[in-house]
């Protein structure tokens, strides 16, 4: 059966066929994700009002894309204290936020309690908040410092009021590519085994590729199916899947140590969400975070098999260390009118995708 045949069949494709998905021009390809897309989510675009918040960016790991931690080229070491970390909460609140999402860096100066008390701080005061936090990464950095079991850290995060994970930390999962980008970090293997514990005791999280860097159109096909093997492993178990969704990163390259040729053009990041969302047959959502694509593109890619923005954030500090134009978030009110001038209908959603308003 050729490409074009098994799309019109809805077979299930493999890693030859997604680099044939790569070979295909934008618009074929766009057509296929984009019935699929209606499919799923119809025209609806998903965005939720959330705040995100990074405590602390002195790590202990050295990934060379990052610049945010505080390093030579980011000569700005900070970890914030839980009263400044409230301080953020209580002011966000009044903005109508729903979500905190929190990311740290691998701080080997504070303990472990220190990463969890923010969660149980933030639920207490506000216990309608929802608290994405804790990535793999992270859970594997306490596992290595402090000697927690990747279950105990689960556990304590669920008693501390962690409600779901976001997907930071899987990067590329091809070892070699990983070897070269962020040596030392969580392998691929634990980054999957720690989301699938987080599945087993019921709960949801998110996953991410970085793309555009150095790995290959292989190295990005054989991440989304191992993401796509993950998911019919909760299937079995759980409704709807452990993955929420799935969140094409696009690599920004200032003040880093990742040094590469060329930059990734806009067909290139619109053929990789169509092909993430073809693939993906078990994910419902595919995430094109503004933050990384710029608005206009991920509003272009939610013709192509996106069907979600992320959030207004507030404040954002990993990618718009590195050049993206993300540093203060969005305006709610222009967010929802380009969602509608885009020819799609706007919908605030929680974390876990329950839709709170739809703008007809
Ligand atoms: O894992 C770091 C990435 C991630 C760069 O779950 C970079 O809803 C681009 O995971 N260029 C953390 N990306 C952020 C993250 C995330 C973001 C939004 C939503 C969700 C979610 C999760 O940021 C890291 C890494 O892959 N990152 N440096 C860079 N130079």
């Amino acid at each position: 059966m050729n490409i074009i045949d098994k799309l019109e069949n809805g077979v299930r494709l493999g890693l030859d066929d997604g680099l044939e998905l790569y070979e295909m021009d934008l618009f074929t390809l766009g057509k296929y994700a984009n019935s699929i897309r209606q499919k799923y989510n119809s025209n609806k675009v998903y965005f939720n009002i959330n705040r995100h918040i990074n405590p602390t960016n002195l790590c202990a790991d050295t990934c060379k894309f990052c610049a945010f931690s505080a390093h030579r080229k980011n000569d700005n070491p900070y970890t914030m204290t839980h009263e400044e970390i409230m301080q953020i909460v209580d002011n966000t609140v009044k903005n109508g936020t729903k979500e905190i999402h929190i990311v740290s860096s691998h701080n080997p100066f504070v303990t472990w309690q220190w990463y969890l008390e923010i969660f149980k701080m933030i639920k207490t005061k506000y216990p309608f908040l929802h608290v994405k936090a804790m990535t793999a990464a992270e859970i594997d950095y306490l596992k290595r410092k402090h000697g927690l079991s990747y279950e105990e850290t689960i556990n304590l995060m669920i008693s501390y009021g962690v409600d779901s994970m976001p997907g930071g930390g899987a990067e590329i999962f091809a070892e070699n590519v990983r070897e070269k980008i962020c040596k030392g970090k969580v392998s691929s293997e634990n980054w999957l085994k720690i989301h699938s514990l987080w599945h087993q005791k019921g709960r949801q999280s998110n996953a991410t590729m970085l793309f555009g860097h150095i790995e290959s159109k292989k190295d990005r096909i054989d991440h989304i199916l191992r993401l796509r093997d993950l998911q019919d492993e909760s299937l079995k178990r759980q409704n709807g899947g452990g993955f929420n969704a799935f969140i094409p990163l696009v690599y920004q390259r200032d003040n880093n140590y990742l040094k590469i040729d060329g930059i990734l053009g806009s067909a290139e990041i619109l053929k990789t969400m169509a092909i993430s969302r073809i693939l993906l047959d078990n994910i419902k959502h595919i995430k094109a975070y503004w933050a990384t694509s710029t608005l206009n593109l991920a509003l272009v890619a939610q013709e192509f098999g996106a069907d979600d923005l992320d959030g207004t954030i507030e404040n954002e500090s990993i990618q718009s260390s590195a050049g993206a134009k993300s540093k203060n978030g969005q305006n709610i009110k222009t967010f929802i009118e380009l969602i509608q001038t885009s020819g799609f209908v706007p919908v605030e959603r929680d974390s876990l995708y329950n839709e709170i308003k739809i703008y007809s």
